[in-house]
């Protein structure tokens, strides 16, 4: 069993946050033993100090490190014991923490006060510093509590049911399923149906489905996370939250562009760039890639470029290559994107200069893509300019404006294929958080 120990100037904050309830049950029944130590208790002075004035000035009071040690080696005992402080600066507490929390006989949980703990404590005394999320408190007994009652949870004979730990949010690395109870209606929000239906195998797809809905969409770190098993995989095939990339066509646009001197010019198309933004638009699951210029020879010779690619034998380029269409003029691709989604394009472009596009709204890539998600169905077109960018004054149809992709010196050297690939990893790219 583990068996918390803590070390606190303020032991009754901790001690009423864990005296009701299932934790206050469980304590009362022998099923998980908190202790306290006070380092007021190893003080020698008659004032009892455990703080004192910071070295180097700044506001506020530091704990001491004697009487704090005195208090945490009397709290270890002479048995092996996890030392943790909680502070706002250690790792942030997750599941997989509490988990391996509850491995342990003892744990001891240092809460510091006032400005914080001497450092020295921590490189004498403590073996891992957790904290609760990004935000101050003001002084760790909250946290400790938390780790508790988190903890307690995993430990047998806590909750009543032995597998209700194991189900919850996060077990999984999935967010929690919507859940209901009387009335069937409340204020005119009913309880889904198939749930009072009783076809178990039904609610229990309809709960993984909105755990997975859920998850993609407010935590796409975790979904990121989240190995889908086949089922899963079924269950989230159409929905809106994940198919944003299916709804997504990336344009190069080689009129209307700039030149150096800023008059608006037809660039001419080359090799490299259909291929590699083919490549790009495959590999983040795009719905097509259009390769836009008025000169008709022009896009003979990217239809052809990509159709040398489709006799190939690697079936993954040709199946790359197919996503490429030419197209004459912007207009035609919002309309082609129109007839294909039955619903007009929402349009994009990416413009370092904050004083092209003046009337579009500028966006992050997570703005645009939560955009999106809100919009089932609605079809996203991302113009991106060859040359010195798009003439923005002829394109009055783009309405969103991406934050440019920068690197540290002013200049861009990036060439529209790579930037392509940077801006399709920053919205659909899967990364941890
Ligand atoms: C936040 C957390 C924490 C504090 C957290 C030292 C003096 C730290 C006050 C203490 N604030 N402790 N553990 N986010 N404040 O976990």
């Amino acid at each position: 069993m583990t068996r918390f120990t803590v070390v606190s100037i303020l032991p009754e904050i901790v001690d009423a946050a864990l005296a009701h309830g299932v934790v206050g049950r469980a304590r009362a029944a022998g099923a998980l033993a908190v202790g306290f130590v006070n380092p007021r208790d190893f003080t020698t002075d008659r004032h009892r100090t455990v703080d004192d004035t910071p070295y180097g000035g700044g506001p506020g009071m530091v704990m001491k490190c004697e009487p704090l040690v005195a208090a945490i080696e009397a709290a270890a005992g002479d048995r092996p014991a996890l030392r943790v402080l909680l502070s706002p600066a250690g790792r942030p507490l997750d599941q997989a923490q509490v988990r391996a929390l509850a491995t342990h006989d003892h744990v001891v949980l240092v809460c510091g006060r006032y400005e914080g703990v001497d450092e020295r404590v921590v490189t004498t005394a403590i073996d891992l510093e957790l904290s609760l999320g990004d935000f101050v408190l003001t002084g760790g007994e909250l946290g400790a509590a938390c780790v508790i009652d988190a903890v307690a949870r995993l430990l047998p004979g806590v909750l009543g049911d032995a597998t209700s730990a194991a189900d919850e949010s996060f077990s999984q690395a999935l967010l929690e399923y919507p859940q209901y109870t009387r009335p069937p209606v409340f204020r005119g929000h009913a309880v889904p149906e198939l749930l009072a239906g009783g076809n178990h195998g039904a609610i229990a797809a309809w709960r993984r489905r909105e755990a997975l809905r859920r998850t993609a969409r407010r935590r796409p770190e975790l979904f990121a996370r989240h190995v889908l098993d086949r089922a899963e995989h079924k269950l989230a095939a159409g929905l809106p939250e994940l198919d944003v990339a299916a709804r997504t066509t990336v344009a190069l646009v080689h009129h209307p562009v700039l030149d150096r001197t800023g008059a608006v010019v037809t660039s001419a198309v080359t090799n490299l760039d259909v291929h590699d933004i083919a490549r790009s638009a495959a590999t983040y699951g795009l719905a097509g890639y259009q390769v836009i210029t008025p000169v008709e020879s022009q896009r003979e010779k990217a239809a052809h470029i990509a159709s040398l690619w489709q006799e190939e034998q690697k079936e993954w380029r040709a199946s790359a290559l197919r996503l490429c269409t030419p197209l004459p003029a912007v207009g035609d691709a919002i309309a082609a994107l129109h007839r294909a989604h039955g619903h007009p394009p929402l349009v994009a472009a990416t413009s370092a200069d904050p004083a092209r596009f003046a009337g579009a709204r500028r966006v992050t890539p997570a703005e645009l893509v939560a955009e999106l998600q809100d919009a089932p169905g609605v079809p996203l077109l991302v113009l991106f300019g060859t040359g010195w960018g798009l003439a923005d004054d002829q394109l009055p149809q783009v309405s969103r404006i991406i934050t440019p992709i920068s690197g540290r010196p002013a200049w861009n050297h990036l060439s529209v294929r790579s930037a392509v690939a940077i801006l399709l990893d920053r919205l659909y790219g899967l990364r941890d958080a």
